[in-house]
């Protein structure tokens, strides 16, 4: 399996960065089990609440190849986008985006239109993971704030986080 670069200028993936010409290193594996994890328990948070459904055709199961790393400092922001740079079949099939966020909290807004006022919010704080996929796999969404200094204490000191959130998102190319 060829790894990956996302070019956030292109959106599009090659084979390596492009201002260093780097190839991307491989996720480990305790990363991609995290996300992995994540789905299994939301199939089975889904089960759960809706008896009838087919859990994995409401949330497909995926192995991530795709880690994309976002740091936003405290003024950082993402506006309103779908991710569909990943391949045809991952698209068609719905495979879900896994999102772990790390440090200060954010809003994050979506919905079914590329519109902030139709959108809902939701805040994600550090240590929250928000997944979308099956017919959500096309939802706009986006970070219009951070909330400055709301990071745990006890994280600040324990990493060398710098002040900001920072994000992995795993998907299936
Ligand atoms: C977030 N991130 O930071 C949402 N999308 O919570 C994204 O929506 C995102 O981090 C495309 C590529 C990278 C990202
Ligand atoms: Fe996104």
């Amino acid at each position: 399996m060829m790894n990956r670069n996302w070019n956030p200028v292109t959106h599009k993936y090659g084979k390596m960065r492009p201002f260093d010409r780097t190839i991307p290193p491989s996720i480990r594996n305790t990363f991609s089990e995290l996300a992995t994890r994540a789905i299994q328990e939301a199939q089975f948070l889904t089960k759960k609440k809706y008896r009838e459904c087919n859990e994995k055709e409401v949330l497909p199961s995926m192995t991530p190849d795709i880690c994309i790393v976002n740091f936003y400092t405290d003024n950082g922001k993402l506006g309103l986008h779908q991710d569909r740079d990943e391949s045809k079949e991952s698209l068609r099939k719905g495979l879900p985006v896994v999102s772990f966020s790390v440090g200060n909290s954010a809003y994050f807004l979506y919905g079914a239109e590329r519109n902030a006022k139709k959108a809902k919010s939701v805040a994600l704080d550090s240590g929250d993971v928000l997944i979308f996929g099956g017919k959500s796999r096309h939802v706009f969404h986006g970070v219009p704030a951070i909330f400055p200094n709301s990071a745990p204490k006890q994280l600040m000191k324990d990493s060398c986080l710098s002040p900001g959130r920072l994000n992995l998102t795993f998907r299936q190319f």
